[in-house]
């Protein structure tokens, strides 16, 4: 046992630079100081009285090195184990102790995972747009910011809203197409604000949009797109099949995932890309997926699948199946957990790609993470830790206030549908 290694203090902050995030600090009997990032979009206080009320006071005095040991008394202890609340309180331990960790030996986290395996983590970006102009517009900001992938979501006529797409209908005409919009689907407000769909007019545009995009961009830029959860299994058969002449680096979140199985049908009708698990948690909710070859990117970040020990556990297991990472990674992650998947990112060999939305201003000033984004590449950066901190007094100035996701109804008939 290190002299002062112990774990002397540890409190939550929920505040709201930029958004709402829940940012958890342990601190050792030497002064050693570790962040994790405990952020639920839309389910915020609830992770902040998981950790508050129930992990941290059982935490307090035990050896701050011993990590995995510490994982499975949180795991295995609350008897109740996975979803979102717990892995997510659990993963921000997790990842505080890594920090801790890291700083005690004075090396940048990835040096403690198996050292560099890259020059840094390939990124993409969101373009989006109400019309193919906008969305050309967007693409090409985002090439001048460096961005080497890049995913592309499109609003659909008839449809006021789409997730994704900021300020559609009148709003967005005109407004100077192509500038970066901070997409932020969390509403603040006393209630979740509700939107409607239609998946027939969403699956007869986008082959248009692609086509239109890859017409104007050329074959070999890589592209995303996210269907968000909505489509059937024959749907996303269909959606895959009809992208397959646009050549797609993935299609993410084809179809909700809770019943793995229906991914084998979509893996039957296209050899499209396939990435998921961004609502997953825990290693359990992939084992089909690994071991019948059914997706080909593992899409959980670190904050939400019970941390660095659990998520490099995954990306190892996924390895047997040359699946690779594909790290969620939108503005509510906070920068914590997008260092902390960073840092695992650049030493796994399996890496494919991260998701990088970029914070604004008001975020990095309280996180001032030391992540760097050059050529298309994000490094974590060489401090030692995460290489972010928390600057309380300037979070404590931002105040939470309740934001919620929003519920999605079919526009035919008002039916609640995934968002
Ligand atoms: C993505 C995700 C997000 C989620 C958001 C929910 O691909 O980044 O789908 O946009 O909607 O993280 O809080
Ligand atoms: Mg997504």
């Amino acid at each position: 046992m290190a002299i002062g290694m112990n774990i002397a203090k540890a409190d939550v902050f929920v505040h709201s630079p930029g958004r709402n995030f829940v940012t958890l600090k342990i601190v050792t009997e030497s002064g050693l100081v570790g962040y994790g990032d405990a952020t639920v979009n839309g389910r915020e206080l609830s992770v902040a009285s998981y950790l508050r009320d129930h992990l941290l006071p059982i935490i307090i005095g035990r050896d701050a090195q011993n990590i995995e040991d510490t994982w499975q008394y949180l795991y295995r202890g609350s008897y109740w184990r996975r979803g979102p609340i717990t892995m997510t309180a659990i993963a921000a331990i997790d990842m505080a102790l890594w920090d801790i960790k890291a700083k005690a030996a004075n090396v940048p986290l990835y040096q403690l995972l198996g050292g560099a395996s890259r020059v840094g983590c390939l990124a993409y970006g969101h373009a989006s747009g109400s019309d193919f102009k906008e969305i050309f517009d967007s693409i090409r900001y985002h090439q001048e910011k460096g961005y080497r992938a890049i995913r592309v979501q499109a609003a659909v006529p008839s449809l006021n809203s789409v997730y994704g797409v900021p300020g559609i209908g009148k709003s967005s005409k005109g407004k100077s197409a192509g500038k970066r919009h901070d997409y932020e689907p969390a509403q603040r407000s006393s209630k979740p604000v509700e939107e409607e769909w239609d998946t027939r007019a969403y699956l007869n545009h986008m082959p248009k949009v692609f086509e239109a995009v890859r017409n104007e961009f050329g074959p070999e830029l890589p592209l995303l797109h996210d269907a968000h959860h909505r489509l059937t299994p024959i749907e996303a058969a269909r959606l895959g099949k009809s992208l397959e002449p646009y050549d797609l680096f993935w299609l993410e979140d084809l179809t909700p995932a809770e019943n793995t199985d229906v991914f084998r049908l979509i893996r039957q009708h296209t050899t499209t890309p396939i990435a998921v698990g961004e609502v997953f948690n825990s290693i359990f909710d992939y084992k089909a997926l690994f071991e019948e070859q059914l997706i080909d990117y593992v899409r959980s970040p670190v904050s939400h699948a019970g941390g660095i020990t659990a998520l490099r556990k995954i990306f190892d297991y996924a390895a047997i199946y040359q699946i690779k990472s594909g790290v969620h990674g939108p503005t509510d992650v906070s920068p914590i957990g997008h260092a902390a998947s960073l840092h695992l990112g650049m030493a796994i060999h399996n890496y494919g790609i991260s998701e990088y939305m970029q914070h604004n201003s008001e975020t990095n000033d309280v996180f001032e993470p030391e992540y760097t984004f050059k050529d298309g590449l994000i490094h974590p950066g060489t401090s030692a830790g995460l290489g972010v901190s928390y600057n309380e007094k300037l979070a404590a100035s931002f105040e939470y206030k309740p934001a919620y996701l929003p519920v999605n109804r079919l526009k035919i008939d008002g039916t609640v549908h995934d968002w």
